[in-house]
């Protein structure tokens, strides 16, 4: 037998929706954490009822659920990384802040989900304001959709300066970074680029991938956010863990296998050599 790998393994902990069928919520994150050598922890925020075809509700969880899920977690692990993802209601989101607060997290990447690809809404009003006033403060990096983007910052992106000002609106938030997701604004101007704006208080930087033109977009976003965490948690810098994510999201898409009938979720083992695989 080998010896034992003395190197530790970060822990990542993702916050997030499950959907059972896969490709999105926990189970992204958790194959995402896992490609990139983290130890995965997971806590539910809402059981969704959905396939690659559609969304057809959600059972939330009661903010106590979420709180005695995420306690045990802090109690028994050193977090490198906290990721959140579908965060329904408002309760449950105070809790969560209180949390992350309490047990001094750190690496802290806020997905604003607001929507499923489908058209289902995943977040209430009252909970999008509840996660900008308190979560944002708190993220090294939030990792918004144009959608998102808008809804957050009130206004609509058609522009370079909407971006900018969207931008500005999340880091006086609070917000350390702010990755805002181009996805199709730029499909007209330029088919094969896939452009994300990634801003701070010094600047903006572009990230171009090659713009895949697919169905297989399901979990994109999850995936991302989840790759973010780990490489921060990894140790590597924001730019740096948003570079390596990019790149394995944009294999992912390329990767797919077509499952289901829908949006096909996106391969997460992309680049890892699977065991028994030769
Ligand atoms: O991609 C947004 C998203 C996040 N989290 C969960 C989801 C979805 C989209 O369907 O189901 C659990």
């Amino acid at each position: 037998m080998e010896a034992k790998d003395t190197r530790t393994t970060p822990v990542c902990l993702t916050v997030a929706g499950l959907d059972p069928s896969g490709g999105a919520g926990v189970a992204a994150d958790i194959k995402t954490f896992s490609a990139f050598g983290c130890y995965a922890a997971s806590a539910v925020t809402s059981i969704t009822f959905q396939n690659t075809q559609g969304v057809y509700g959600a059972e939330h969880q009661s903010p106590e659920s979420v709180r005695q899920q995420l306690v045990p977690i802090f109690d028994d692990f050193d977090v490198a990384a906290v990721k959140t993802g579908m965060l329904p209601t408002k309760e449950i989101i105070e809790v969560i802040a209180e949390v992350l607060s309490e047990r001094n997290a750190v690496r802290i990447v806020v997905d604003p989900v607001v929507r499923s690809t489908s058209g289902f809404d995943l977040i209430d009003d009252a909970a999008l304001e509840n996660m900008i006033r308190t979560l944002l403060p708190m993220a090294l990096i939030v990792t918004p959709n144009l959608l998102e983007a808008e809804r957050i910052a009130g206004h609509p992106i058609r522009s370079e300066s909407d971006f900018t000002d969207a931008a500005r609106i999340m880091l006086d938030f609070g917000a350390n970074s702010v990755l805002i997701k181009g996805g199709h604004f730029e499909s007209n101007a330029a088919p094969e680029k896939a452009i994300d704006r990634l801003f701070n208080e010094k600047g903006m930087r572009r990230f171009e991938n090659e713009f895949i033109q697919t169905t297989s977009t399901h979990g994109t976003g999850c995936t991302l956010s989840a790759a973010i965490c780990a490489n921060l948690a990894l140790g590597l810098s924001v730019e740096e863990s948003v570079s390596r994510s990019k790149e394995y999201v944009t294999e992912a898409i390329a990767g797919s296998q077509g499952l289901g009938k829908g949006n096909s979720p996106v391969d997460h083992w992309a680049g890892v050599k699977i065991r028994g695989e030769r």
